[in-house]
């Protein structure tokens, strides 16, 4: 890539996230997701965090003005207006206890924010100083990880849990279709479907899986979103969202770090959450993988979410995970991004969604693991290719896993984010404590 192609795309993914931006946050896309997400969110602050470091702050703090007084930090913070499905009618949050004043969503999705965070601080260390972002962060921050310990991990394992394909943001991964076989359907006639007006039918998750996707919302709503996990029709261990937890851990640690509060407590609990990531490999199909928690039983699914482990330093099965990566399953050397599911199995299709289509979201993570491993070659395999393809489809949602045609709505925030995030040079300041867990 020349040093001209990198400014272009860099330009125009700014350009793209500026167009995006509602004030007080970001949209993923302005018709299909007209709302604030929560990872989305996150991933977006390390794009904006470069040249708009008080927006990427104020990004994550309208998202911590949404926190439960439990703790959560809501899968979708609503906005007036916008034609999406579930709205806030479904869930009338205000009904529910200790929701917060403006309509959310009840779920959650993965807890990438401390890491973002901690990103957002580095990329301004005067200007977050100054307004006490880290200050004000903390708390927020550590109440949505002492919630996750507390209602979203089994006793004996402590791997998060979801309850909601949603909340791993990978929604239609074959990890749960088994779980999700279960859920009786009665009809699929009167579902809404505004997302067909923004991507191809093939593209997006099938009627079928709508109407079990809201049979679980709803299930968990009426449940006032309880935590008994054991009642609830769906709930798995994940290992994308432990693993993402986990490196958040470590990012609260450094947070603790800078403005003078314990870190050893997060030190300690990235060790575990590294133990709890180690009970998730499933050695039929040497990969990681998500445990159902009323079976007991590991998935036999190969999936990107199982090779995100590579995120927890030290890890026990990382040599198979890199072999995994370059063979058969990913081709990561001949495939445009590395495919959201393995090539060789029963489910996987090249256009559908999280089932087989490349997503910069999930290269972006692999990158960083990468960048971890000091195996810089291939993190800058990996930018080249994503500025290519960010470019070429007009930062797409996801794209074909072989030729890279662009799938899904355009316009994407995390693709024009996560590819200004690798085209620009940072200098990351390691301090003693992250040294320490590495
Ligand atoms: C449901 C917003 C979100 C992402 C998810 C992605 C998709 C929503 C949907 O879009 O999910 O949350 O309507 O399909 O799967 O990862 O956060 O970009």
């Amino acid at each position: 890539m020349t040093p001209q192609e990198t400014e272009d795309a860099r330009r125009a993914a700014e350009r793209l996230l500026a167009s995006n931006w509602r004030g007080t946050h970001t949209v993923p896309a302005a018709g299909l997701y007209p709302h604030q997400w929560s990872w989305d969110s996150a991933f977006i602050t390390f794009g904006t965090r470069h040249s708009r470091p008080a927006d990427a702050r104020l990004e994550l703090a309208t998202l911590f003005d949404a926190q439960w007084a439990d703790g959560r930090i809501p899968q979708i913070v609503y906005s007036p207006g916008g034609d999406y499905s579930p709205g806030p009618e479904f869930w009338q949050s205000s009904r529910l206890d200790g929701a917060p004043g403006v309509a959310t969503a009840a779920l959650i999705q993965p807890p990438m924010h401390a890491w973002a965070a901690l990103a957002v601080h580095e990329a301004d260390p005067e200007g977050s100083r100054e307004s006490g972002f880290l200050e004000k962060a903390y708390p927020a921050l550590l109440r949505w990880h002492e919630y996750l310990s507390s209602r979203r991990t089994v006793a004996g394992h402590g791997a998060g849990v979801i309850v909601h394909p949603w909340e791993s943001g990978v929604d239609n991964s074959p990890l749960w279709d088994a779980a999700m076989a279960r859920i009786e359907v009665v009809s699929t006639a009167s579902l809404p479907r505004p997302d067909l007006a923004h991507a191809g039918e093939g593209e997006r998750p099938t009627d079928r899986d709508y109407a079990r996707y809201f049979a679980i919302a709803a299930a968990y709503r009426d449940s006032h979103a309880s935590d008994d996990l054991a009642s609830l029709p769906f709930a798995l261990e994940d290992p994308g969202f432990t693993a993402i937890w986990a490196r958040s851990e470590r990012a609260l640690a450094s947070i603790a770090d800078h403005i003078g509060e314990d870190s050893a407590r997060h030190v300690r609990r990235q060790a575990e959450l590294a133990t709890a990531v180690e009970g998730l490999w499933n050695s039929r199909i040497g990969c990681y993988s998500a445990r159902d928690i009323r079976s007991g039983e590991l998935v036999d699914k190969r999936t990107a979410s199982g090779l995100l482990p590579l995120l927890v330093p030290g890890l026990l099965h990382g040599p198979e995970l890199l072999q995994l990566l370059w063979g058969p399953s990913f081709e990561f050397r001949t495939t445009a991004l590395p495919p959201s599911n393995d090539l060789l199995d029963a489910t996987f299709d090249r256009a559908s969604y999280w089932r087989g289509p490349a997503w910069f979201n999930t290269a972006w993570l692999l990158a960083q693991a990468l960048r971890d491993l000091d195996r810089h070659e291939e993190v800058a395999m990996i930018a080249e290719r994503m500025m290519r393809l960010a470019v070429a489809g007009d930062f797409p949602e996801y794209v074909d896993p072989f030729d890279g045609s662009p799938r899904g709505t355009r316009a994407f925030s995390w693709t024009a984010a996560l590819t200004l995030d690798l085209l620009t040079p940072t200098t990351i300041d390691h301090n003693d404590t992250t040294e320490a867990i590495r």
